[in-house]
């Protein structure tokens, strides 16, 4: 399938790997990129010499362009900003901000930036900074997410931008892409379905956790911290959803309990205190695969629904 996102990127299929924090690194994001898709490493809060070691070895697994996601509420962004231009990393999205600051120098350096965003007026402010794409992430997405769904918010800010469309939130299956498509989109963001590859390297409880969830088994928290996060429903989660709704944990107790919690998911698979981001669409997640199988299951279902 080509658009004018895999002209861009210069890969195969227009499937870009979610920016996972603690769970997208180079393992993951190289078997993605070998699969013809675009691989992410996600710089989350990591420290500068974290980060390089990851895109380094990256480099030593795929020939294949990849890309680094920096969140924008890092303390590290800067220096994890200005370390994807001296690594000559190629592709870059951003996440849970506006990365307004650093588009001059990353244009500059020859980057493809996508950023993510949440609303029409953050998609037509970054057209405006130089943005190569934008990712319109609807609230079906896992982690922290704004409020509008995907079906509601993909075709608006197509119709705002005249930058390529990437659809967000809810996409894991050739139908996903298909209905994505549909919308103006013309590439997909997935997440939660490569949480269950048999590359991503997280605890295998958070795997065995995403294959068993169904429909109604996640959950937003944080909402009233301006942090809101989507969650696969565990025993934990629902003590922080009733401490909110309840008013029995203040906001600082809440940020208190999660200090760590995505750390204590990903590596420790700790079901007690561990918050286990995870997207809406995990309920139709059932099995662990290989991500070349994935990523050619989603482009040839999407082929086959669009007739192309
Ligand atoms: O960033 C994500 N998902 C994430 S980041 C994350 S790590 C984290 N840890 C603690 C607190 C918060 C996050 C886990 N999941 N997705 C992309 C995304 N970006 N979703 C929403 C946004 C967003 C929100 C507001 C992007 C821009 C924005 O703009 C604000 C502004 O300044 O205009």
């Amino acid at each position: 399938m080509k658009t004018r996102i895999t002209e861009l990127l210069g890969c195969e299929y227009p499937i870009i790997q979610g920016g996972m924090a603690w769970v997208a690194e180079h393992t993951l994001a190289s078997a993605v990129s070998n699969a013809g898709g675009i691989g992410l490493i996600a710089g989350g809060s990591a420290p500068i010499d974290y980060l390089r070691e990851q895109i380094r070895l990256c480099k030593e697994k795929t020939n294949k362009p990849f890309g680094v996601n920096i969140m924008l509420m890092s303390p590290n962004a800067d220096d994890l900003a200005q370390l994807c231009i001296d690594e000559g990393v190629k592709v870059i999205t951003t996440g849970a901000g506006n990365p307004g600051k650093y588009m001059v120098a990353w244009k500059e350096a020859g980057i493809k930036v996508m950023p993510v965003v949440p609303s029409v007026a953050l998609a037509r402010r970054m057209e405006k900074s130089g943005a190569d794409a934008v990712i319109a992430e609807g609230t079906e997405s896992g982690g922290h997410i704004g409020e509008n769904t995907t079906m509601c918010l993909v075709p608006q800010v197509v119709d705002a931008v005249e930058i390529p469309v990437i659809a967000a939130g809810g996409i894991a299956d050739g139908r996903g892409m298909a209905a994505a498509f549909m919308l103006g989109a013309e590439g997909v963001q997935i997440g939660t379905r490569f949480l269950a590859s048999e590359e991503c390297q997280i605890h295998p409880t958070f795997k065995e956790l995403v294959i068993n969830a169904k429909d109604t088994d996640n959950i937003v928290t944080g909402r009233y911290t301006g942090h809101p996060c989507r969650n696969i429903k565990t025993k934990f989660a629902k003590k922080l959803a009733t401490g909110e709704k309840e008013g029995t944990l203040s906001p600082e107790e809440f940020e208190q309990l999660t200090v760590g919690a995505l750390r204590r998911a990903v590596v420790d698979g700790d079901v007690e205190s561990g918050s286990f981001l995870c997207g809406a669409i995990s309920g139709m997640v059932n099995d662990i695969k290989p991500c070349a199988e994935i990523v050619r299951e989603i482009n040839d279902g999407a082929e086959k629904l669009l007739k192309i």
